[in-house]
């Protein structure tokens, strides 16, 4: 058994829950945010048969795509901020990243 972990942008999280549920994956989705741009991302817990890791990567890829994102900069630190220049910069953000774990084992109780 495999855990994925697909950490997606927000506008895609719908899309993709509503395509796993369709392909009967089960996933839990958490709320998350980006270290780098600070704004919110959703991750996925999927949790799945080896077996069926290629289809999964592939649904994932399929409802999840990349972006233009601009990054407000951070005025530097002690620094003077009256002559600092902002200078916004454009980073592509996904469409998605994707972790696979094997799982040593899976239990419900
Ligand atoms: P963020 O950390 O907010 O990063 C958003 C986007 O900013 C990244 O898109 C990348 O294009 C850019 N970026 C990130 N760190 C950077 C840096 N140090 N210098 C320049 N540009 C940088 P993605 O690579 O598609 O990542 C989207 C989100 O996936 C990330 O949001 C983060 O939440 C997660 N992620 C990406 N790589 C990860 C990793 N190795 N471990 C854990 N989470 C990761």
């Amino acid at each position: 058994m495999k855990l994925i972990l697909a950490v997606v942008q927000d506008k895609d999280s719908n899309r993709l829950s509503e395509a796993l549920v369709k392909a009967n994956f089960k996933a839990t989705k958490l709320a998350s945010t980006g270290g780098f741009l600070r704004s919110g991302n959703t991750t996925f817990l999927i949790g799945t048969e080896n077996n069926r890791v290629l289809e999964l990567l592939n649904l994932i890829k399929e409802n999840c795509q990349s972006r233009q994102q601009m990054v407000a900069p951070i005025s530097p630190m002690g620094g003077n901020a009256d002559s600092y220049i902002p200078h916004p910069v454009e980073v592509e953000v996904g469409g998605a990243t994707v972790f696979v774990l094997s799982v040593d084992a899976f239990k419900q109780f």
